[in-house]
């Protein structure tokens, strides 16, 4: 490890202040940000280390050097603070598990349960992320046929699926899943509907795919959830193109998407008419939202987003709205260095609420029904990283209390309330698992 490695190693772990004041702010195509790829330690850093590296080179052998100089650059970063850890000021604590419930695990042996739909007899219909759909009759496992061929790479797969808020007349099931359908190598998000006969898929329509194609396995989105007036809104993420993709409504990516039920554009959509846009876009500049729910009192589309290190967020969907990636974040890169100084900017939407750190949010589901009295009215998300469900209490549009459920579960996949009024939650490697209250 020379000192270079290791200074990109330790950055990985420590902040140290005087280093990112001094970084070169290198412009990225988006005016107002910094291009991460291009973040450059100045002199100053460097000059310090190589200080040192000289220091230890007049006094011991080189075997001991390389060691000995990692360690200064440790007590470097020790020294300069305690500086490592991300911190959100004046956060709402977590309380922990009050565990006034019983956990059951209604569909087993599901390795990533993406989402979850309830058919009226109530049996289930659950995406497995390979490109498995099942549907789950009385704990039992049927995978439904003609499902089309995901293109399972990374982050890619069979992603959300949800009925058509008139299925018990219409019969359609929207899904998204990634799918090399088009030109070039890799793939991209695409929506569906299809209708369910003799436990196969049939006239499958497809109604939106995006472009391009790609090899990168990062941030396909994706949910669904329909409005009371009927519109679909799904979700795709940046697909791993921070700078090319969110901000710029010609292209696919960072976007939330909204589309009447066929898939056609609605006419009031907020850039219709627009040279080159497309049009289907309702919101730009969301990294990668893995949750939205329909708010059961004001009727609001509701959407959660990875951040990158620090800073997943909860927002509002607003009509035409900028959600902000990459020209604003409360969080940083995954190793330690910034994407940009700008927490707010005017013609940016504020999220209501963001974590710091990252919990990895998947899944979103408000409680609705007298199930959980404490529950009733508050935001479920789950988290993949720290492999809880997070209650997410709420007065009116404001978060005012954090709790955990079903604690050290398992990465979180999915949550849905159940036409039962249960909870239901999609944990990886074990399935589907119910909350049952005391
Ligand atoms: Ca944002």
């Amino acid at each position: 490890m020379n000192i270079l490695s290791a200074q990109n190693y330790y950055s990985r772990y420590f902040k140290i202040p005087f280093c990112r004041k001094h970084q070169s702010k290198t412009q990225s195509t988006i005016p107002g940000t910094v291009n991460s790829k291009q973040n450059l330690v100045d002199t100053y850093c460097f000059n310090l280390s190589f200080t040192i590296f000289k220091f230890n080179f007049l006094q011991i052998t080189i075997n001991h050097m390389r060691n000995i100089a990692i360690i200064s650059l440790f007590a470097i970063a020790f020294l300069s603070g305690s500086c490592n850890a991300q911190v959100k000021p004046n956060d709402i604590a977590i309380k922990d598990d009050v565990k006034n419930y019983k956990l059951e695990i209604v569909a087993s042996d599901i390795a990533i349960p993406w989402g979850i739909a309830w058919l009226p007899d109530g049996t289930m219909l659950v995406t497995e992320k390979s490109g498995v759909l099942y549907h789950i009759k009385n704990g039992s496992k049927t995978e439904i046929k003609n499902v089309p061929t995901v293109y399972t790479r990374g982050q890619g797969g069979l992603l959300d699926i949800v009925l058509h808020p008139d299925y018990a007349k219409n019969g359609w099931i929207y899904i998204t899943y990634s799918s090399d359908e088009g030109g070039g190598t890799g793939g991209n998000t695409k929506l569906i509907r299809a209708k369910l006969l003799d436990g196969s898929l049939t006239q499958i329509e497809s109604l939106y795919k995006a472009t391009p194609n790609t090899t990168k396995g990062q941030h396909f989105g994706s949910r669904i959830v329909f409005d009371n007036d009927g519109y679909l809104y799904f979700s795709i993420g940046e697909r791993g193109e921070e700078f090319v993709n969110p901000q710029d409504l010609k292209r696919d990516g960072g976007k939330i998407y909204r589309l009447n039920d066929d898939g056609s554009i609605p006419k009031d959509n907020p850039f219709v008419g627009q040279a080159g846009v497309k049009e289907a876009i309702y919101t730009y500049g969301n990294r990668n939202a893995q949750g939205i729910a329909k708010n059961p009192v004001t009727g609001a589309i509701w959407a959660h987003e990875h951040g990158p290190k620090g800073g997943d967020e909860i927002n509002i969907i607003k009509k035409g709205a900028n959600y902000g990636w990459p020209v604003v974040t409360f969080g940083v890169n995954y190793d330690g260095s910034q994407i940009t100084a700008e927490t707010e900017k005017k013609g940016i939407e504020k999220p209501i609420y963001y974590w710091v750190p990252s919990i990895a949010p998947s899944g979103m589901a408000f409680v609705t029904g007298d199930k959980y009295p404490d529950w009733k009215g508050h935001l479920l998300v789950g988290s993949l990283k720290f492999q809880y469900l997070e209650l997410v209490k709420l007065k009116g549009n404001t978060v005012i209390g954090r709790q955990k459920i079903a604690t050290d579960i398992g990465r979180l996949r999915e949550v849905r309330q159940g036409p039962d009024g249960f909870i239901y939650m999609g944990v990886e490697g074990k399935g589907i698992v119910k909350i049952i209250p005391n």
